[in-house]
């Protein structure tokens, strides 16, 4: 192969790639953006208004009728902020008990459902889910902090009043590896240039997205038509020494490597797309 035609293939290789990276980094952004307006909507209609202009159907049929205005993302809920001293009032009030967040085995049975799960133990607090997307009902009275990954980006998301991103982990009813993305709702009285203290202390809710990867990458790069040309895999690579395959098969050397850089917002995560050709020259 002569030595222009090998620049050019490494040229159409860095192009195709950089393209895809950037559509899936947009298709993120705009998501985020619509996950953030969320948590305002929920903050001014619920918290906000005596009583609330907000319920389960409201809800529901609000972000049903948005979905579109989030691509990629499977679903959003919001979990309320409960404190032990709450519990039992909001438990009687909601006529249902907090649940913990089950293990893998259980959450992949025929019959699951929330009201089967086992009630959340004792704890400080709770972060149940009050309202729901249909597409993730299932998790409707889950307290969120009883999951490692749901419970870190809620700690997070809290103190520094950004979007953040969990690592992949398998999302509840679901076989694939997915993330989630959450926004702290604070009650009103919080001034615009609050410390993480004063952020967690007037946080009264969480807004969380969750992205199934493997289906919507596949569904973005299949709107491209490029499949039988180039192989995608993208990877959290937070840890560069143990990167996290989010989607995509085994890389399979076929020589030309091209690794695009994917920046989803949260720069406390990294993120690649690594492409090859399918064919040898
Ligand atoms: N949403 C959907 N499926 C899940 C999940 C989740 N978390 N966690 C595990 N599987 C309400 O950050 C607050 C959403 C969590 C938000």
């Amino acid at each position: 192969m002569s030595a222009d035609i090998a620049l050019r293939r490494k040229e159409t290789l860095a192009s195709m790639c950089d393209e895809r990276a950037r559509m899936l980094q947009d298709q993120f952004n705009v998501s985020m953006n619509h996950v953030h307006a969320l948590a305002i909507l929920v903050s001014t209609f619920h918290h906000g208004k005596q009583p609330s202009a907000i319920d389960q159907k409201t809800f529901e049929e609000y972000t049903e009728r948005t979905a579109f205005e989030r691509p990629l993302t499977s679903g959003v809920a919001y979990a309320l902020r409960v404190r032990h001293s709450e519990r039992e009032e909001f438990e009687k009030l909601h006529g249902w008990t907090i649940k913990k967040m089950e293990s893998e085995d259980q959450t992949l049975a025929q019959d699951y459902i929330p009201a089967n799960l086992d009630p959340a133990p004792d704890q400080d607090e709770y972060a149940p889910v009050i309202f729901s997307q249909q597409t993730v009902s299932h998790i409707v009275s889950i307290d969120m902090m009883s999951g490692k990954e749901d419970r870190e980006n809620i700690l997070r998301a809290r103190a520094s009043g950004k979007g953040v991103l969990t690592s992949p982990f398998k999302l509840l009813k679901s076989n694939h590896l997915g993330v989630v993305l959450t926004f702290a709702v604070y009650n009103t009285h919080l001034p615009p240039y609050a410390t993480p203290v004063q952020r967690i202390n007037a946080t009264v809710g969480y807004i969380g997205a969750s992205y199934d990867v493997p289906s919507l990458v596949e569904k973005l790069l299949h709107q491209l038509a490029s499949k039988q040309t180039i192989v995608v895999n993208v990877y959290d690579t937070t840890n560069k020494f143990a990167p996290i395959q989010m989607y995509g098969m085994d890389e399979n050397d076929t020589g030309l490597l091209h690794v695009s850089n994917l920046d989803f917002g949260d720069p406390a995560r990294k993120h690649e797309m690594h492409c090859r050709f399918k064919q040898k020259p």
